[in-house]
């Protein structure tokens, strides 16, 4: 049977990825996003392979969340697999220089958006006693470095919160599970560095970062599991990058 998935900040990097490869293996989508001329465009392509519903929403609007996926249309009313993905850096700086709204932007985005989403999610899946939840959480959730503070501290709680879902709908047979990547070349660092290119390409420099669809893949493999599997935690690295701190560049 086709089934559905929900993919928060599907408008760029390893969200619009995973849409693309979820369509080309016959996945029908409910794309999420807060730019709507890039999820029109997005559903225009993948609109040719399955079916495609776009919603518009801030996820640190808990209204608009609810709103949002309390009043999707019949045909994707019930959601197979959710892929909690929407989030970003703000800043990088030392604890005692970050920005109070950089702060309150990664708290509010990765840590309690994915809580509202899931929230509006969740009980579906509970009724049927079947879904799949995906969490992107980070290398930065799994060792703290240099500057990285509340950002790690926002993937911290996704990797807690991934624990924690999976440990309370064990009894309801979903199924949770988190990759937390490493380098990634999205648009992850022009968000962090507020637009500054060149900031933004340093990060890249003289190494093969992972693309969104190298992460997209590795989804596809978590949510194309048997009925009996559940991947609960999966770190993905490129070959270049060792940990957090260090990375092989030429
Ligand atoms: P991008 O900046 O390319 O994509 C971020 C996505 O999140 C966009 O689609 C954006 O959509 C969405 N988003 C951001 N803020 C909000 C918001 N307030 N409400 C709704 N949607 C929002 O970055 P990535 O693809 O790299 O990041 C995706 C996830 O992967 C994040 O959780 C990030 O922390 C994680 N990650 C990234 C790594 C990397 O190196 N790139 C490594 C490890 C984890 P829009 O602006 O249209 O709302
Ligand atoms: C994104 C990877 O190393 O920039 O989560 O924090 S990193």
């Amino acid at each position: 049977m086709t089934k559905t998935a929900l993919i928060t900040g599907a408008t760029s990097g390893i969200g619009k990825a995973t849409a693309e490869v979820f369509a080309e293996n016959g996945i029908d989508l409910i794309i999420c996003g807060r730019r709507n001329d890039r999820l029109q465009q997005l559903s225009e392509n993948l609109g040719k392979k399955v079916k495609v519903h776009s919603c518009v929403f801030d996820v640190r609007d808990k209204k608009a969340v609810k709103a949002a996926i309390g009043n999707l249309p019949d045909a994707f009313r019930q959601i197979d697999i959710l892929v909690n993905n929407a989030g970003n850096a703000h800043g990088l700086a030392p604890i005692d220089q970050g920005s109070e709204d950089d702060w309150d932007a990664m708290i509010d985005i990765n840590v309690k958006g994915l809580l509202y989403v899931s929230k509006a999610v969740i009980p579906s899946m509970v009724d049927r006693k079947a879904g799949h939840i995906i969490n992107i959480g980070s290398v930065a959730g799994k060792e703290v470095y240099p500057n990285g503070n509340v950002y790690c501290a926002s993937k911290y709680a996704v990797d807690a919160i991934n624990q924690g879902m999976r440990i309370d709908l064990n009894e309801h047979g979903i199924k949770v599970g988190a990759i937390n990547p490493g380098l990634v070349e999205t648009e992850f660092s022009m968000v962090r560095f507020k637009g500054d290119e060149e900031r933004s390409a340093k990060v890249y420099e003289g190494m093969d970062a992972l693309t969104g669809r190298d992460v997209a893949e590795t989804i596809l493999f978590m949510v194309t599991r048997p009925p009996h599997v559940n991947i609960a935690d999966l770190l993905i690295f490129p070959t270049a990058q060792a940990s957090s701190t260090k990375v092989k560049r030429d």
